[in-house]
């Protein structure tokens, strides 16, 4: 029946077409003619050539340009391959075996692997741990663990973004709730010591007992040194709080066991995938399941109770359709963290900050904990008379990417006394200790060319902007600087596509 119906329709096609050429006569046939065949496989430079300019220009920037950008990484090719698949054009919310569209038996391949992966890149057993590997990213998972684990103004605690936390740990200022997690929920930051610039353990604790938070966040954005998840867990138990542990900036030094791996103490871990852990950007949610204990009231088993929630959380509270293309590569930079060449890049990238962390020691400036023992160096520009700000302009005229960032004290996110370098992105480029001595040196000679134009321009902000964007001399002095750098940085390999 359906065959003949089917054969009925093309017997007809030609005279359909032939009754609406009639009907809209001359206009129909010149607008054929004027819109050009859609197939689809066009390629970027007939379609849009104004876009691949610019994705270029971008390209040439990274490759001539200094990345010490802490959180970023460039993605291999491998995952950018998935990224740019047809596994992007698939609705699949839901869960793999559970979802609200149809087609979905590849995709479910695909994100039942991706969790596999991801539980064994962090030697998790499938029996204790379950991962939603769905989120869109860092934000959106600290943000579902939140809404699934947490009633509306439940309490939350999280380091003060001020002392190198992230705005998902529940900042807010004297004035304004910034974050959603503090719009949503109540928030009691804790801080650094500020002598020591390491996290003042004793006044979380004592703090989280006034406080009473539901859920305490191990975690940070800036922050040189190890933490002592330990300690964070009896703090936790403490006060019956759930611990959380957002290791998004160090995921591919734990999975490496380059550093002590947050999973050992902690409830729940998020990370993003694309930070030290080298894939698209992503977010992943890894939650323990099964036995939590034995009632001792009643003798029964306690389960865990995370799974549902969370995942309700991610989808539908929050998310809809996950981008399969993302799974699909970070499926595959799961799988790269399984090599030995991803453990000899994790160890030289810690080697790589600590390089960094003693030149510039060397060099007089001052460091926020006196050094580092992961990726990051946290600089304290007070001594040197220009600011965070100030410092990451420079920085950029001369082709070198890196972020102003408060440090403990700093009243001011625009204006912060420091800056963040991170070594992951370079070292990703095969620099070693000696091409980060090369890079001090370059960030050393920048600097002094702000600290000169600071003498003309004294305390007014606008008028160093003006000296170091308008002066002739300042002009060449950068000028010559940066086609230093750019020379240095284009030799060295650059991961994903040629030109692209
Ligand atoms: N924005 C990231 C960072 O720079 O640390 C965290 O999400």
């Amino acid at each position: 029946m359906a065959s003949r119906s089917l054969s009925r329709l093309l017997s007809l096609r030609p005279a359909i077409q032939n009754v609406s050429r009639a009907t809209y006569g001359q206009q129909a046939t010149l607008q054929s003619q004027q819109v050009p065949d859609w197939t689809g496989q066009e390629i970027l430079s007939e379609v849009d050539p104004e876009i691949l300019s610019l994705i270029r220009e971008e390209k040439q920037r990274q490759v001539r340009g200094l990345e010490l950008i802490a959180s970023e990484n460039f993605c291999p090719q491998a995952s950018l391959n998935v990224l740019s698949s047809c596994l992007h054009n698939k609705y699949s919310e839901g869960l793999p075996g559970n979802r609200y569209y149809g087609g979905t038996e590849v995709i479910d391949k695909v994100e039942r692997l991706c969790q596999k992966r991801a539980l064994e890149a962090f030697d998790l057993d499938p029996e204790k741990w379950g991962v939603n590997v769905q989120p869109y990213s860092g934000s959106p998972a600290n943000l579902a663990v939140y809404t699934g684990l947490l009633a509306p103004h439940d309490r939350i605690m999280g380091l003060d973004l001020p002392h190198g936390g992230h705005l998902t740990h529940g900042f807010m200022t004297d004035t304004t709730r910034i974050s959603a997690t503090s719009i949503f929920f109540e928030s009691m930051p804790y801080r650094l010591d500020i002598k020591t610039g390491l996290v003042d353990y004793d006044k979380l604790e004592e703090t989280s007992r006034l406080f009473r938070p539901r859920l305490i966040i191990s975690g940070y954005s800036a922050y040189p040194r190890r933490l002592d998840y330990k300690r964070f867990r009896e703090i936790c138990d403490g006060v019956k709080a759930i611990m959380m542990s957002d290791m998004a900036h160090i995921s591919g030094l734990v999975a490496a066991k380059i550093l002590p791996s947050p999973f050992d103490h902690s409830d729940i871990v998020t990370t993003t995938t694309h930070k030290t852990l080298r894939g698209p950007r992503s977010g992943l949610i890894f939650f323990r399941r099964g036995k939590k204990g034995v009632s001792k009231k009643t003798g029964k088993d306690i389960m865990y109770d995370y799974e549902k929630r969370i995942n309700h959380a991610v989808f539908p509270a929050l998310q809809g359709g996950p981008h399969n293309n993302n799974i699909g590569g970070v499926a595959v930079a799961l799988k790269q963290t399984m090599t030995p060449a991803f453990k000899e890049y994790q160890r030289q990238t810690v080697l790589n900050a600590k390089t960094m962390a003693q030149a510039l020691l060397a060099k007089g400036y001052s460091l926020v904990s006196g050094g580092t023992e992961n990726h990051l160096v946290l600089v304290d520009l007070h001594s040197k008379g220009v600011d965070g700000a100030q410092a990451e302009h420079i920085l950029e005229l001369c082709a070198i990417s890196v972020n102003k960032n408060t440090c403990p004290g700093d009243k001011s996110a625009l204006h912060p006394s420091g800056l963040r370098l991170g070594s992951p992105a370079l070292t990703s480029r095969n620099f070693k200790e000696g091409d980060f001595l090369q890079v001090i040196d370059f960030i050393d000679r920048s600097i002094a060319i702000g600290q000169e134009a600071k003498k003309i321009s004294g305390a007014n902000n606008k008028v160093y902007y003006e000296v170091v964007e308008t002066n002739k001399e300042f002009l060449k002095k950068i000028a010559k600087l940066r086609l230093e750098v750019e020379d240095f940085a284009a030799q060295f390999p650059m991961p994903g596509y040629d030109n692209f």
